[in-house]
């Protein structure tokens, strides 16, 4: 299991983290219960099964749902 940062494009209202929370939820190998998408500092969190889960995918859907991804930091 790892853990991913997503530093986004500056949020300007809080449905935008709820759009991007969903998104991150609906992935495969993401652990839903692990997503956090902070509004105030634009970050998102979660843990996720790299086997299942390319951390590329994340970042398509963040961009699907209108949301530039800045920086990614997987540990
Ligand atoms: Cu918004």
């Amino acid at each position: 299991m790892k853990s991913a940062t997503l530093q986004l494009e500056t949020l300007v209202c809080p449905s935008c983290s709820q759009k991007i929370e969903a998104a991150l939820k609906n992935l495969d190998g993401v652990q839903k219960d692990t997503v956090t998408v902070s509004f105030s500092s634009s970050r998102a969190r979660f843990d996720f099964d790299e086997s299942t889960l390319d951390i590329k995918e994340a970042e398509k859907a963040v961009g699907k749902v209108g949301f530039e991804v800045l920086k990614t930091r997987v540990k």
